[in-house]
């Protein structure tokens, strides 16, 4: 059984590698939802959407999230009343919006929901959000104050010096369900290649979660989601120095000691494998970026054998 704490695109790439290599049923993935964003009364859960249509085959390759072969008309049609357009809701996806918010309001948890989307998908896995509660990362940027994630990320294109970051509702959180088991039940707990801040650290701060990772600490491996000191998407390099990090895999391996037993470096990383180590990590050198389904399923080959 294998249990992987996830976020948006690398993390989704990441875990299509590890259903190359292992029983689907044995896998759960729990993936953060503190970018979560309502919008048109609509429940939009981006990452969670982002694992199933990658996971499904369905995901739009050249972005990392909506589908394929998308079309956009009710944005367009949207833009004649002046309404909100900045964060674009294709055609196709909008179904599963609709459907979300519907089952919502008729009580539904989030992760019953989520259970059924990704069965329509044909999904064998487990997709499990961190939480049933609301939970929102909210950044404090310069010059503009608190701001709510997709306000940052998308509508300001995460351009903008941020001075801190917190989780709201996190404190009151219960863990989705399942997942505390998730992780105990785990032969090899997965933190997937994600942003540290924006998408791992939301998990951990639901109560329990990061307490239970840590007991599982030598059986916890960690892919590096910062090669040669720069994020391979989105701004996981910027926003560890800004908040007082190193952008550096060595960065990634102090923020993470406490609950990983094993960090995956990028070959590119090879020559700091020792700086890795001595901050009490140990340490895989291996080809981390995922250009397709083959280099995604040998990088999920290397996590599984360096716990084996
Ligand atoms: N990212 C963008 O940069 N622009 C968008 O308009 C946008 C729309 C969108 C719609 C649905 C969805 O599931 C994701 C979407 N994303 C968009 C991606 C998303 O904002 C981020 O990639 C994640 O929240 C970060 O993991």
């Amino acid at each position: 059984v294998i249990t992987a704490l996830a976020g948006g695109v690398g993390a989704a790439r990441f875990l299509r590698g590890l259903l190359d290599v292992c029983e689907p049923s044995d896998v759960t993935a729990i993936v953060n939802t503190g970018d979560d964003v309502v919008l048109h009364g609509l429940h939009v859960s981006p990452d969670i959407d982002t694992v199933v249509y990658t996971l499904a085959g369905a995901v739009n390759p050249e972005t990392g999230w909506g589908l394929t072969g998308e079309t956009w008309q009710a944005m367009d049609a949207l833009e004649r009343y002046g309404g909100l357009t900045w964060f674009r809701l294709g055609d196709r996806d909008l179904a599963t919006h609709l459907y979300r918010t519907h089952r919502l309001g008729e009580g539904a948890a989030l992760s019953e929901i989520t259970s059924e989307i990704a069965r329509a998908w044909g999904l064998h896995l487990r997709v499990v959000p961190m939480t049933d509660d609301r939970v929102e990362t909210r950044l404090d940027v310069e010059g503009e104050g608190e701001l709510g994630f997709q306000d940052y990320f998308v509508r300001l294109r995460h351009s903008v010096a941020v001075k801190a970051v917190r989780y709201a509702g996190a404190e009151t959180a219960d863990p989705g369900p399942g997942v505390i088991e998730a992780l105990n039940d785990a032969a090899t707990v997965v933190v997937c290649p994600s942003n540290p801040v924006l998408s791992i650290a939301p998990i951990l701060a639901v109560p329990g979660i990061e307490e239970t990772v840590a007991a599982r600490r030598d059986d916890v491996v960690a892919v590096s989601p910062i090669v040669a000191g720069a994020a391979l998407k989105g701004p996981a390099d910027r926003l560890l120095l800004e908040l007082g990090h190193e952008a550096s895999v060595v960065g990634v391996a102090r923020l993470y000691a406490p609950f990983v037993g094993t960090l995956v470096i990028d070959s590119a990383d090879a020559h700091r494998a020792g700086d890795v180590e001595a901050e009490g990590v140990r340490c895989v050198v291996a080809p981390t970026v995922m250009h397709g389904p083959a280099e995604a399923a040998a990088l999920a080959r290397v996590v599984l054998d360096a716990n084996a």
